[in-house]
């Protein structure tokens, strides 16, 4: 296994200027040609040109038209003796799509040929130098069956088409504008096409389409109508157009990612294209929204501006999913719907990035080395990413952003660059700002690992009427790094007083850049209660040892809705942990019940607000906080714990949760906007809490309503979400419903996905959900191979049901240990995201630790396990 380090970029040898691609499309051998203009680098004279390359059989390399002497090196095809002047390079080989099970590269999904090349699949299709800063105008040319494949698509522009002889035909296409090899696509498939044309407001034409499957048309309209919007609100907030006469969106339902940016040639995920009110959930609309606009986005920020290196993956990552998270916003509209879609994202972030900050994957944003850069599409490059250039914007202010993107792409545009680059043009556009001033230290969120620990003192003088806030920070050691440097860290704050009213001219972001530092406040007449890190200004963990009053006081009256939402957390973090550590039953108090009922019965909130203050803090999470206390993690305790506060909110909050139905539950035809979502959400949450209850107390009349409710529903949000509370309620009406939801959808691959997933996330008792999810392995429609369908059953029950993954008798492990073993001899960039799901085993508790080590060295012990495999279970054992 070879490490590849950052220290050791070198630019390459040689720039590959053009590529002229033919492929002779056969799903058993394809034949490609690819003519390159190759110029040497005027820097490294002499040196040989290595060319990437892996599963592809070598016919012929020509150097301007003479036959040349190669070898083989490292898996590289090694050219020498070669002009000092630009040449031309013809190289000939082919490739097997049909076997290729990896779906990488070149690959047959459903009879028809796909492309994946991010990071490093161009390789698999032919040899290149298959690296993002080497970036040529591509022009491809596709020959196939004319009745098998009718669709011939490629980047860029289509110059020419026609019929070959023995019902073949071709296409060729053009794309102007360099790029590297990892944004190539291709796609050839019997698809139909949704079109639209649009003007933008500068006044361009543009052909938007969205190719699906001949079934699948009807479900395209909302990814269009999220294309469409994506292109208004780039050019509005950032003033980046369109650069393309044509954008195409092609969905696939064999993909390991979402989606993939290619020019022009976006290739998604069935998952996050198709959408119809019958078949897809308010949630998917949102994902449909969010995923189409991010890889929309990507056009600027990572294709017309790309990375230099891997390493800079966060530079288009984190950049790109902090602009779909502010276009979801934007898309939202409203203040408290944005703070809805502020504390999803918060939440996702702190369920799927801290644990990894905290484990043995733990690496910067900006990692220093990698064995396989598959492994680095990460919570950390993606999702923390973005926290850090959110903190940007807060530290230049919304304009200066604006200033700092303008002078980023006037510096970069056209090309390959670095996370350095992009904080210095945001830097240098906003001079005397609290970023500019601070910009090396402000660096180490892209050097640094962990996450900081920010502690928050404050007290308050009654004789001067001052009060004093010290905030310090740590971070604790990651692998590999020892001792952390300070972080800027901006926290954006204010105070109340003690009847819950914003004390006037104390809102503001304070910076923190060393260890420690403490702000005063002056002229007040009682201790304040403090409101802190307000709408998640930066991704810490806030140690803040509050009262009870004091998360009272901010749950019921804060203006910061994050910090409202927060304190209902914590109160709530508080009871569980307590639960879990004294081992007994958990007694809910009055006070606490109350705090719920008001927000619950609060007519100024949303219900989506409501939906989220009343959902308890996942068991992962709680997870998480008990190792943060150095407590070793018993997750059949906290599953126990958290089932039990479950049942006692859903019987002492019974009339409210009612009243919430009753509200809640008729929304009307379906639309997916942000206050029709809140109330189907809530209404399912309440429908979910009357279930549970009715079948707590053998009373049938709410799991009746429930089932009529499934069968009458309207929309897959409200039939979900009735199916839901018969499933995690245990209602004896469960078991038919499902399987009517099975035969009502059995062509609905997608929808399917879903049946796997619902019974994976059931809440386990006795072991019966985990037994059931081993018969749900071997039901006939289960099938590893297909990307989505193995992570509805594997990755949900591994990332959102601890209680039924982690037994006691590690059998969970052991069942888990299999499945990867088996997914990794086909598909290791699957099998190594699978790979993950016990990175934290040695934060468990025993008997877990020992049992969740025993599978992973089950795992490491596979002789001919993949490398994105290994590299996962060796830092997991290191
Ligand atoms: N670039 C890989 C898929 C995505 O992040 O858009
Ligand atoms: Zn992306």
């Amino acid at each position: 296994v070879t490490l590849t380090r950052r220290e050791d970029y070198v630019a390459p040898s040689h720039w590959i200027r053009s590529v002229d691609l033919t492929f002779e499309l056969e799903p058993a051998k394809t034949l490609v040609i690819s003519r390159m203009q190759v110029e040497p680098n005027a820097d490294r004279p002499g040196e040989p040109l290595r060319l990437d390359g892996e599963d592809i059989t070598l016919t012929r390399v020509l150097v301007n038209g003479n036959s040349v002497s190669f070898h083989f090196d490292a898996g590289q095809l090694v050219l020498e003796k070669l002009p000092a002047e630009p040449f031309a390079l013809e190289i000939r080989n082919t490739c097997a799509p049909g076997k290729n099970t990896q779906l990488s590269g070149l690959y047959t999904s459903g009879g028809g040929f796909f492309t994946q090349c991010e990071a490093q699949g161009f390789r698999r299709i032919t040899y290149f130098a298959d690296r993002p800063d080497v970036m040529a105008v591509f022009k491809v040319t596709l020959r196939a069956d004319a009745k098998l494949y009718p669709m011939l698509l490629s980047n860029g522009n289509l110059v020419e088409s026609g019929e070959l002889p023995k019902g073949r035909h071709y296409a060729v296409w053009s794309d102007p504008h360099p790029k590297p090899s990892y944004l190539f696509a291709l796609v050839a498939a019997d698809l139909v096409c949704r079109e639209q044309k649009i003007r933008t407001r500068s006044g361009q034409d543009h052909t938007l389409q969205v190719y699906v499957r001949a079934g699948d048309l009807d479900k395209t309209e909302h990814a269009m109508n999220s294309l469409i919007a994506s292109i208004a609100w780039d050019e509005a907030r950032f003033g980046l157009k369109l650069d393309l006469e044509r954008f195409m969106i092609v969905a696939v339902s064999d993909f390991n990612m979402g989606a993939m940016e290619n020019k022009g040639l976006n290739i998604f995920n069935t998952k996050f294209v198709l959408a119809s009110p019958a078949t897809a959930t308010d949630i998917d609309f949102g994902n449909v929204e969010s995923v189409v606009g991010h890889e929309y986005f990507h056009n600027w920020t990572g294709n017309r501006i790309t990375c230099r290196d891997w390493f800079q993956l966060s530079l288009k990552e984190g950049l790109t999913v902090y602009r779909d998270q502010e276009f979801s916003q934007d898309m939202a509209g409203v203040a408290s719907a944005r703070a809805v879609k502020r504390i999803e994202d918060v939440r996702q972030l702190r369920q799927s990035q801290y644990p990894e900050d905290a484990g043995p994957m733990a690496h910067p944003v900006r990692p220093d080395q990698y064995q396989a850069i598959d492994n680095f599409y990460t919570a950390t490059v993606y999702d923390k990413g973005a926290e850090v250039v959110r903190m940007m914007a807060t530290l230049v202010g919304r304009a200066g952003f604006r200033k700092g993107m303008d002078l980023y792409f006037a510096r970069h545009d056209g090309q390959a660059v670095t996370c350095d680059d992009f904080a210095q043009a945001i830097a240098d556009a906003n001079h005397g700002s609290a970023l500019a001033e601070r910009l090396d230290t402000f660096k180490h969120w892209y050097a640094q690992a962990g996450t900081p620990r920010l502690k928050a003192e404050g007290s308050f003088d009654a004789d001067t009427g001052r009060y004093t806030l010290t905030l310090s920070q740590h971070t604790p050691a990651t692998p590999g790094q020892p001792l952390k440097q300070p972080f800027v860290i901006p926290v954006a704050m204010g105070l109340l007083d003690a009847a819950g009213q914003p004390i006037t001219g104390t809102d503001r972001v304070l910076v923190l850049d060393t260890a420690s530092q403490s702000w005063t406040f002056d002229g007040l007449t009682a201790a304040p209660v403090p409101s802190l890190l307000r709408g998640f200004s930066a991704p810490v963990i806030l140690e803040w040892d509050a009262s009870e009053a004091e998360l009272f006081t901010l749950l019921g009256h804060d203006t910061d809705a994050f910090n409202r939402w927060e304190a209902g957390q914590r109160l709530a973090v508080q009871r569980l942990l307590a639960a879990v550590r004294q081992g007994g039953d958990l007694v809910l108090d009055e006070a606490f019940v109350s705090a719920l009922r008001s927000v619950l019965n609060d007519p100024a909130l949303d219900a989506a607000f409501k939906e989220l203050v009343l959902t308890l803090p996942s068991e992962g999470y709680l997870a998480e906080r008990m190792a943060e206390a150095g407590e070793p993690i018993d997750p059949q305790k906290i599953h126990a714990a958290r089932e039990s506060m479950r049942a006692q909110l859903a019987r002492s909050l019974h009339a409210d949760w009612v009243t919430a139905w009753e509200q809640n539950s008729q929304t009307g035809g379906y639309r997916p906007d942000p206050v029709s979502c809140g109330r189907r959400a809530l209404a399912n949450l309440a429908l979910n809490m009357l279930v549970l209850d009715g079948v707590a107390h053998g009373e049938p009349l709410w799991q009746g309503k429930a089932l009529q409710r499934f069968k009458d529903a309207g929309n897959m949000t409200d039939r979900l979400g009735a199916l839901a509370a018969l499933v995690h309620g245990r209602s004896s009406l469960a078991g038919a419903a499902l399987e009517r939801f099975h035969a009502m959808f059995s062509g609905e691959a997608l929808v399917i996905d879903k049946w796997f997933a619902l019974q994976a996330t059931a809440p386990e008792q006795d072991g019966q959900v985990f037994a059931q999810i081993k018969v749900l392995a071997r039901h006939p429609d289960y099938s590893l191979r297909n990307p989505n369908r193995a992570r509805s059953l594997l990755l949900t029950m591994t990332q959102l049901n601890p209680g039924a993954f982690h037994r006691a008798d590690g059998a969970g492990y052991a069942f888990w240990a299999d499945k990867v073993q088996e997914v990794d001899g086909f598909n290791p960039q699957l099998a190594s995201r699978m790979a993950r799901a016990l990175d934290r085993w040695r934060a468990l508790a025993e008997p877990f630790r020992s049992h969740a080590r025993t599978a992973i060295e089950r795992i490491a012990a596979k002789t001919d396990l993949s490398g994105d495999t290994r590299e996962i279970v060796t830092r997991a054992l290191a």
